[in-house]
């Protein structure tokens, strides 16, 4: 008998900078709520599910910073009703925050939460976009490179309802690699969290290709790498900045299960069956029976590209 296990992406519309996290833990609720109802076990919240998308803003007040987007510990007690709900729900969930340590180390991270609401896994976001200077002339800053610390968690798995689930963040799925290292250690789901505004801050890029780029790394990354694919957005206009919606569930075929449709608050669900990939895993991405390492060598230890023709 095929396991299957129903997902669901909770997207979440915007969050304003005056939005409290009192606000958005009582949306993330609601919609837990209706995919309870729809009877998910397992459902995948955006990247930075807290607060608005902060690193569009140059703050020079760390202290400020921290308080109003960073939390130091996990479940909080502003967040702790919703791993209440959760674990009375008997419900499982991915959820993305702006981790402090208490060494006072900042990471964009997710937490792989069981039914009965014990912590299973932490990843912390490792590819991270964007700049660390002020850009005064930009329409908005992307500053995850100066508010986050490049993750220390590496790319892992965790087994979890009876499955191998593993998780990234946002920017990871631009950077085949990351999956790979997932689909390399037995992932059968992945779940991936993102925040992606609909303009590019450098150059006048068509927002519908964004878009696109968006589809196609969704799908191409499944498939390659056999796995189901959640990824839940944070969107819409938020203070005026818009991020799109377009959260999937994508099969391992490659195939979009589901996408959302709206750029608010809106739960998308689908009956995964988690042996769908066997057979690929088996016979076209059989990683153990096709893959050359011996001629993978660049792609670890070289960073940027460098031209080096077999010619000269
Ligand atoms: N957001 C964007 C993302 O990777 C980005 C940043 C957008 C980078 C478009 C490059 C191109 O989807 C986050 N939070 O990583």
């Amino acid at each position: 008998m095929a396991r299957h296990l129903k997902i669901a992406a909770a997207q979440l519309g915007p969050l304003n900078k005056a939005d409290s996290r009192a606000a958005a833990v009582t949306r993330l609720r609601n919609l837990l709520k209706e995919a309870h109802s729809m009877g998910a076990k397992f459902v995948v919240f955006p990247e930075l599910a807290f607060t608005t998308f902060f690193p569009r803003w140059w703050m020079e007040d760390q202290k400020e910073v921290d308080q109003r987007f960073f939390e130091r510990e996990m479940p909080s007690r502003e967040t702790l009703p919703l791993f209440e709900d959760a674990k009375k729900l008997g419900i499982g969930f991915y959820i993305g925050y702006a981790e402090l340590t208490p060494e006072g180390r900042r990471f964009n991270a997710a937490l792989l939460v069981g039914p009965d609401g014990a912590i299973n896994g932490k990843y912390r976001k490792i590819h991270l976009p964007g700049h660390a200077d002020h850009k005064p002339k930009a329409a908005f800053q992307h500053l995850e490179k100066k508010y986050f610390e490049v993750g220390d968690l590496g790319f892992r798995v965790w087994r979890y309802l009876d499955t191998i689930t593993g998780m990234l963040i946002c920017n990871d799925r631009r950077w085949p690699e990351a999956f790979r290292v997932l689909a390399l250690q037995g992932a059968e789901i992945v779940a991936l969290g993102f925040n992606t505004p609909t303009e590019n801050l450098h150059y006048g890029e068509p927002p519908a290709l964004r878009v696109h780029h968006h589809l196609i790394m969704a799908q191409s990354m499944a498939f390659q790498n056999a796995t189901w694919l959640i990824e839940t957005a944070k969107a819409g206009f938020e203070d005026g900045f818009r991020m799109f919606g377009h959260s999937v569930i994508v099969a391992p075929s490659g195939e979009i299960a589901v996408k959302s449709q709206t750029e608010e608050d809106e739960v998308i669900c689908y009956n995964c069956d988690i042996d769908l990939a066997a057979n690929l895993k088996k016979t076209m991405f059989n990683f153990a029976a096709h893959r050359r390492p011996e001629h993978y060598k660049l792609i670890v230890e070289r960073t940027g590209a460098e031209v080096t023709p077999a010619n000269g």
